[in-house]
């Protein structure tokens, strides 16, 4: 009953992959091509869906869920093993928090739309489209590693020793990071909860290379 709208690129898409294979739930992989045809993600079919043009889209049972901040909490609250936020509300808004730091403070700057408009608006060359885009990562890891160090609550993942919401978030960033060449050795943090994420098997099948789009 689940149908997820996904790029595999899409790191947005692959915090929620993630998150369905933690879960162990079934689902039907639908690609959307966003450089295809000026991007699949704009056509009026998807947009009923989405009307942001973004990808992920969750359908359950024919309902379209949007943002995958939101999807992963609504999959936590139907399906809560394992869980990806802790039970003390404290600590829920501290998961939260760190996870934000990712999903809101560094993707947005660097999403597809914002760089086509960098580059083809404002005539920004390729060489500072990637300045551009490895400076907002830079930036927001240096705070995260900052804040996950000062924390103390780092142990085999970001927040003790099971994953959580930064987990999700922290791995699809650290793919595209290394994508654009960010020098992951400035943020060992970061890094060693990256290889620790990517030991387990359902990070491993969320990964771009094996979606079924995956080029
Ligand atoms: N805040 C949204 C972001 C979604 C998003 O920006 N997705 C990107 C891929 S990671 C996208 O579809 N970009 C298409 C575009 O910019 O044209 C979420 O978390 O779902």
């Amino acid at each position: 009953m689940l149908k997820l709208y996904s790029y595999f690129r899409s790191s947005a898409s692959f915090r929620v992959r993630i998150a369905l294979g933690l879960k162990g739930l079934p689902y039907e992989y639908v690609g959307v091509h966003l450089l295809k045809e000026g991007g699949m993600q704009l056509k009026p079919e998807y947009r009923a869906l989405n009307a942001d043009g973004v990808v992920p889209t969750l359908v359950v049972d024919g309902q379209p869920l949007i943002q995958s901040m939101a999807i992963i909490e609504y999959l936590d609250e139907v399906h809560p093993e394992p869980p990806l936020l802790p039970k003390d509300a404290l600590d829920r808004a501290i998961v939260r928090g760190l996870a934000q730091e990712i999903a809101c403070e560094i993707h947005p700057l660097n999403n597809l739309r914002v760089l086509k408009y960098v580059k083809h608006k404002l005539g920004a060359t390729d060489e500072v489209k990637d300045a551009w885009y490895k400076h907002w990562v830079e930036e927001g890891f240096a705070s995260l590693e900052v804040n996950l160090s000062q924390l103390g609550r780092v142990g085999r993942f970001a927040f003790g020793d099971t994953p959580t919401l930064i987990d999700l978030c922290l791995v699809p960033q650290v793919f595209n990071a290394q994508r654009f060449n960010v020098d992951m050795s400035r943020f060992p943090t970061i890094a060693k909860i990256n290889d620790a994420c990517m030991a387990l098997e359902a990070f491993q099948k969320a990964a771009p290379g094996v979606q079924p789009d995956s080029e």
